[in-house]
């Protein structure tokens, strides 16, 4: 089944007025706790924990209503082998001036290591059976992960970004696919950041400049071209 355009900012997604369940995927980034769960990263950064449960909700729907359609859903984990052995020393040394040293322990386990509580995805957004699973290593979900092969295998040229955070992970996957080719659309109420002008500035800096990285869509504008 073909789908016409999404009501988007600056242009209607995509530029070429057509996707399909063929070549387009949803990616879910970084629904981890350790991003939005009490006792987690986030959390014990001292940031607000609502601004990053924020798009649990929409995500949920999209998600839903998209596996129904058959696409592909791509889910992303930020994290780190136990050994440490991919952790730069200097995101480590950054993570430990704020408190939430990543590899130390906290409420949730080690914190961002792969394994332990805090990194699981929130049962809420739980993989579904079949789904793709990215580990990555940094902040860019294609850094260091075989994303962009598993896309291209797959055929898929328009990916729709949601999940947390929208100025860190989500806007530096949205920058590395743009730069690959791939049509992207950022779902402003699938994402949250740990600062709200943050967020805002993040959905802004997309839609300059007739879309510099692509375009911008609420999940409402979404469901009804999906429906
Ligand atoms: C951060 C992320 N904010 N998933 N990670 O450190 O955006």
């Amino acid at each position: 089944m073909t789908f016409g355009t999404v009501a988007a900012e600056p242009y209607r997604w995509p530029f070429d007025e057509r996707f399909s369940a063929a070549d387009t995927a949803l990616v879910v980034i970084d629904m981890q706790t350790d991003f939005c769960g009490r006792g987690g990263y986030v959390d014990k950064m001292g940031y607000d924990l609502s601004l990053t449960r924020a798009p649990i909700g929409p995500i949920g729907r999209v998600l839903q209503r998209m596996r129904t359609l058959g696409f592909a859903i791509i889910h992303t984990r930020e994290g780190h082998r136990p050994d440490l052995s991919d952790l730069p020393a200097n995101k480590r040394w950054r993570s430990r001036q704020i408190g939430a040293g990543i590899g130390d322990p906290g409420p949730c386990g080690r914190i961002l290591v792969r394994g332990e509580p805090g990194w699981e995805i929130i049962p809420e957004l739980a993989p579904a059976a079949g789904e793709i699973v990215i580990d990555k290593p940094g902040k860019g979900s294609f850094c260091a992960t075989d994303l962009e092969l598993i896309l291209r295998t797959r055929g898929i040229r328009n990916l729709i970004l949601s999940g947390i955070t929208t100025d860190v992970c989500v806007h530096t996957t949205m920058r590395e696919a743009n730069d690959r080719g791939f049509e992207c659309l950022l779902l402003e109420d699938c994402c949250g950041a740990t600062d709200h002008g943050n967020h805002l500035a993040a959905l802004k800096m997309v839609k300059m400049q007739g879309g510099v990285f692509g375009a911008v869509a609420g999940s409402e504008s979404l469901l009804a071209a999906l429906a």
